[in-house]
């Protein structure tokens, strides 16, 4: 939690500084922007996704740690900042930030402990708290919802060429309109990246991996060791993350290296290196640049910026549901200047609005339902600017099988694709079952009859 911590202090401190040089001249937020169809009144939005979900239910006998996220009726930087000044921002910052200093005593005479905060995408706190407290927390005065927080796992798609994507870039435009989406920055929140890899721009060797993820480029990268366990969670090296990098311009680790195999709980760190694998893979394919030049295996869009903000394990395929909403949060304001970190006024990198461009988790949770925070976290980054993509899963052909946060309103939901080479066998089960089974191109040929024993989902 300490680098957590050191993120939401320094955000604090350069808040403090600002608002003792602004003074006189800083001016009210703006009205909310109330003439939009889009969206209706927050609280309508918070309590209308909420009405059947555990947490309301009086008769629960859920007991136990749970983990929440307890929303307050004040609509966050989302809905009513999008055109306001820096200034603005920072001062309604600073309200959300009273709100819930406000909430967080009364959250802990419950037994609560409040473990994030949010102010892009919700104003409200996480919260960790025995489940047969959470009624409770929902009567507190200007709470309008709480909602667990549900945890999700990788997906992954494997196809470039064949949704168009090389067409486009062979176009022979060059320049600003070259369609190598240059210029965009897309968030992806996933398992990190590895962004000493040649595709990310980096040397894209053992070593150069092993002094990024232990600090020692004769290391074996071993997430149980403790040298490697310190490097992955400090500040990584700038010429390869960072405004100065080739690829990977920024991010942040909102899990940390152990959740859930070796610690119950994140431990958010500066560093989203990947090694769990999933996440530069899904960078590689979104914008990518060429391993060589010539070797024509660029990604989607090899002109993009990538944000790295991890929030699935390093060493498992779940991602944790709290980090998926603070990445989520995280990547509304890139360059962090909402908490201080920069000044448009002084730095030219800085800028007042600048959510992620796009979005991007190729994760979900198979049954896709609306009361879920990332899916309302979602439609409010779409509305917010950001075209939010979410694989639809990898569950097959079944009614309703397609996964939160895909299914929200506001999401482009993408399911996988299968490339013309694929081949559809009828596979026949003692003459009797007949289903249909599906070979891709990396599957070994079938040479003869296959035989062996029958085993259900469920394991029998
Ligand atoms: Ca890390
Ligand atoms: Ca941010
Ligand atoms: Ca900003």
């Amino acid at each position: 939690m300490r680098a957590f911590i050191a993120k939401l202090t320094r955000g604090i401190v350069g808040l403090s500084l600002a608002l003792s040089v602004v003074g006189v001249g800083s001016s009210a937020p703006a009205v909310a922007d109330t003439t939009s169809p889009d969206l209706p009144d927050y609280a309508q939005l918070v309590e209308g996704a909420n009405t059947q979900t555990w947490t309301q239910k009086p008769g629960s006998t859920l007991t136990g740690p749970v983990q929440v996220i307890v929303h307050v009726n004040k609509a966050p930087l989302a809905m009513v900042g999008k055109y306001w000044t820096h200034q603005q921002r920072r001062d309604y910052v600073a309200e959300i930030r009273a709100e819930q200093d406000r909430l967080v005593p009364q959250i802990t005479a419950l037994g609560g402990t409040v473990v994030g905060r949010f102010a892009q995408l919700s104003t409200g706190l996480a919260v960790t708290i025995d489940a047969a407290r959470v009624p409770e927390l929902r009567g507190l005065a200007n709470v309008i919802g709480v909602r667990g927080v549900a945890n999700y796992s990788l997906d992954l798609t494997e196809t470039v060429d064949w949704i168009g994507a090389g067409s486009l870039q062979d176009m022979g435009i060059t320049g600003v309109h070259a369609m190598t989406g240059q210029g965009i920055d897309v968030a992806v929140i996933d398992s990190g990246i590895d962004y000493t890899h040649v595709k990310m721009g980096g040397p894209g060797t053992p070593a150069a991996y092993a002094q990024a993820y232990c600090g020692n480029p004769a290391a074996t990268p071993d997430p149980t060791d403790p040298a490697c366990l310190a490097a992955a969670a400090a500040p990584a090296n700038p010429a390869l993350f960072g405004p100065a990098a080739p690829k990977v311009k920024g991010g942040w680790d909102w899990v940390g290296e152990k959740w859930p195999t070796f610690s119950s709980s994140i431990a958010p760190d500066p560093n989203p290196i990947d090694f769990e694998g999933h996440g530069t893979h899904v960078a590689d394919i979104i914008g990518g640049f060429e391993s060589a030049p010539g070797a024509g295996d660029a990604g989607v869009a090899p002109g993009v910026n990538i944000w790295a903000f991890k929030a699935c394990s390093a060493v498992s395929s779940s991602c944790n549901g709290l980090a998926l909403l603070l990445a989520l949060d995280d990547a509304m304001d890139l360059d962090d200047s909402d908490y201080g970190v920069c000044d448009p006024e002084t730095d030219d990198w800085c800028t007042t609005y600048d959510p992620a461009d796009v979005v991007n988790m190729s994760l979900g949770s198979p049954y896709g339902q609306p009361e879920d925070d990332l899916s309302h976290f979602t439609n409010l980054a779409t509305y917010y600017g950001s075209v939010v993509v979410v694989s639809a899963g990898n569950s097959g052909d079944r009614p309703y099988i397609v996964g939160s946060p895909s299914t929200a309103e506001g999401a482009i939901s993408v399911a996988q694709s299968t490339v013309p080479s694929d081949k559809l066998y009828n596979v026949r089960v003692n003459g009797a079952v007949q289903a249909k089974g599906v070979l891709q191109p990396w599957s070994p040929a079938i040479t003869g009859p296959i035989s062996g024993p029958l085993q259900y989902g469920n394991g029998a």
